[in-house]
C-alpha cells in the first residue's frame, strides 16, 4: 500500500533511530543487534529493537488502515498523536503505572516507548494460567488518577478545555461506537460466532432490555466528557511483571496503548477491565479450574476498591474548586461509576464474543470448550445490565458472573 508517509521496516528501523536525537540516550542506533516486528494488535506496526549493550526500545507506527482487516478499511494515523499525548499526561498523573514515552514523531506517526520485555502482556499471562497479584489494584489506581487529574476536579477549567479540544478522537470513537455498542445487536456483516452459539447471539440481539441498556451506554459514551479516559483498557493493554519469578505479587503494572483516548465516561475504563476479567474467568471455567475462575472474578472488586480508595484520597488531598464540589458530588460520582462499570463491562464482554475483534482467552480454547465459555459470557452480560439496578456492589457482579459461567 502507498502510505502518505514512510512505513518502518526491520531494515529501516536502525537508521530511523539514528535520525531521532531524542532516542540516542536510550539505545545505540549505531549498534542495533536485533529488530523484530511484534505487533499483535488490531491496528499498528510494532517493532522491538535491542542494541549491543542489551538496551531495548519499542517503535510503534500507526498504519493508515486497520491492520486486522487490511487496506480496505482506511484509518487516519492521528491516533498516534492521541496515544502520545495521553501517555505523557497519564504518565505524569500516574507515575509508574503507564508505559514511558521517549519520543513522538508527528511526521511519520511513530512513538518510541520504553522496552518492557521484562514484563508480560497481562492477557497472555492470564491465558497461561498465571497470577499477577496487585495488577488489578494498580489499574484501579491508574483509572482514579486519570479520572481525577484530567477532570474539572483536578485541572483548572482552561487547561481542561484545551486538553479536551486536542483530545477529540472521532475516528477511534466511531470504531468503539460501532463495534462495542451497536454491532453485537445490529449485525453489520462483521460479527461471527460458532454455529453452536448462533442461538445465543440471536437471543442477545432480541433481548430488548439488553439493547436498551446498550443504547444508554452508547449515549453515555458519546456525550459524557468526564475525563481523558484510556478508551481501550482491556487486559491486553496492560503489561505486568512479577517481583519474583513468573507470577505472584507484581512490582510493576503499566497501562499502554491509549490510542482510543478521548474525553469520555470514567466508568468505561473500569468496565473494560471488568468485562475482560469475566472473559479470563470464562476461560478458567471452561478449562475446569473453578478456583482460578473465582480468583479472576475477584479482580473486579480489587480494581474497584483500589479505584475508590485512590479517588477518595485525591479528592481529600485537593480538588481545584472545593466551593461547589463537595462530598455530595463525590458520593454521587462514585455511585454512578460503580453502576456504570457493570453496564460498560457488559458491553465490553459481549463485543468480544459476538463482534469483529475477539480475544485469545476464548479463541484459543478448543471449539468444544469455546461454545460454553461464549454462552456464559453472554449470559453474564445480559444479567449484569439487569442486576446493577438491584445492587451495584462489585462483589455482586462477581457472584452473578460466577453463577452463570459455571452453568
Ligand atoms: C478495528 S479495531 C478493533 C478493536 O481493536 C482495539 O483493541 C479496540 O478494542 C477496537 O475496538
Ligand atoms: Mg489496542
Amino acid at each position: 500500500l502507498d502510505a502518505p508517509y514512510e512505513l518502518l521496516t526491520p531494515e529501516t528501523a536502525p537508521a530511523y533511530v539514528r535520525s531521532r536525537p531524542a532516542l540516542h540516550e536510550h539505545i545505540d542506533g549505531g549498534d542495533i543487534r536485533s529488530v523484530r516486528e511484534i505487533g499483535d494488535g488490531n491496528l499498528n506496526l510494532v517493532f522491538i529493537l535491542a542494541d549491543g549493550a542489551g538496551r531495548g526500545l519499542v517503535l510503534k507506527q500507526a498504519l493508515p488502515y486497520v491492520r486486522l482487516v487490511g487496506p480496505s478499511w482506511p484509518l487516519g494515523p492521528d491516533r498516534a498523536r492521541h496515544e502520545a499525548e495521553s501517555l505523557r499526561l497519564h504518565g505524569r498523573l500516574a507515575p509508574g503505572l503507564v508505559a514511558r514515552l521517549h519520543d513522538y514523531d508527528p511526521d511519520r506517526y511513530v512513538l518510541a516507548i520504553e522496552d518492557l520485555s521484562d514484563h508480560r502482556v497481562w492477557r497472555t499471562a492470564l491465558n497461561d494460567g498465571l497470577r499477577h497479584d496487585g495488577a488489578a489494584e494498580a489499574m484501579g489506581r491508574y483509572v482514579a488518577a486519570v479520572a481525577f487529574g484530567t477532570s474539572v476536579l483536578g485541572m483548572d477549567a482552561a487547561a481542561r478545555a484545551a486538553t479536551l479540544a486536542s483530545s477529540v478522537n472521532p475516528e477511534l470513537c466511531l470504531i468503539t461506537e460501532d463495534l462495542v455498542f451497536t454491532e453485537p445487536y445490529v449485525d453489520a456483516g462483521r460479527n461471527s460466532v460458532l454455529p453452536a452459539n448462533e442461538g445465543d447471539a440471536a437471543e442477545l440481539a432480541a433481548d430488548r432490555t439488553m439493547v436498551d441498556a446498550m443504547g444508554r451506554a452508547k449515549w453515555t459514551f458519546m456525550t459524557r466528557a468526564e475525563a481523558l479516559v484510556h478508551g481501550d483498557l482491556h487486559t491486553g493493554s496492560v503489561m505486568v511483571r512479577a517481583a519474583d519469578g513468573e507470577q505472584g505479587p507484581v512490582d510493576s503494572a503499566k497501562a499502554f496503548d491509549p490510542e482510543f483516548a478521548f474525553y469520555g465516561p470514567v466508568a468505561f475504563d473500569l468496565g473494560a477491565l471488568w468485562g475482560n476479567y469475566v472473559i479470563a474467568a470464562a476461560r478458567a471455567t471452561a478449562l475446569g479450574d473453578d478456583e482460578r475462575a473465582a480468583w479472576a472474578l475477584g479482580l473486579c472488586a480489587r480494581t474497584w476498591d483500589a479505584f475508590e480508595a485512590e479517588f477518595r484520597r485525591l479528592w481529600t488531598d485537593g480538588r481545584v474548586d472545593p466551593r461547589m464540589f463537595g462530598d455530595d458530588l463525590r458520593e454521587h460520582l462514585l455511585g454512578t461509576w460503580r453502576s456504570e462499570a457493570w453496564l460498560f463491562g457488559a458491553a465490553k464482554m459481549t463485543r468480544r464474543i459476538v463482534g469483529l475483534a475477539k480475544t485469545t482467552d476464548i479463541e484459543t480454547l478448543p471449539p468444544e470448550l469455546r461454545e460454553g465459555a461464549a454462552r456464559g459470557v453472554l449470559r453474564t452480560a445480559r444479567r449484569w445490565v439487569r442486576e446493577r439496578e438491584v445492587d451495584s456492589a462489585p462483589r455482586r457482579a462477581e457472584e452473578v458472573a460466577g453463577e452463570l459461567l459455571g452453568e
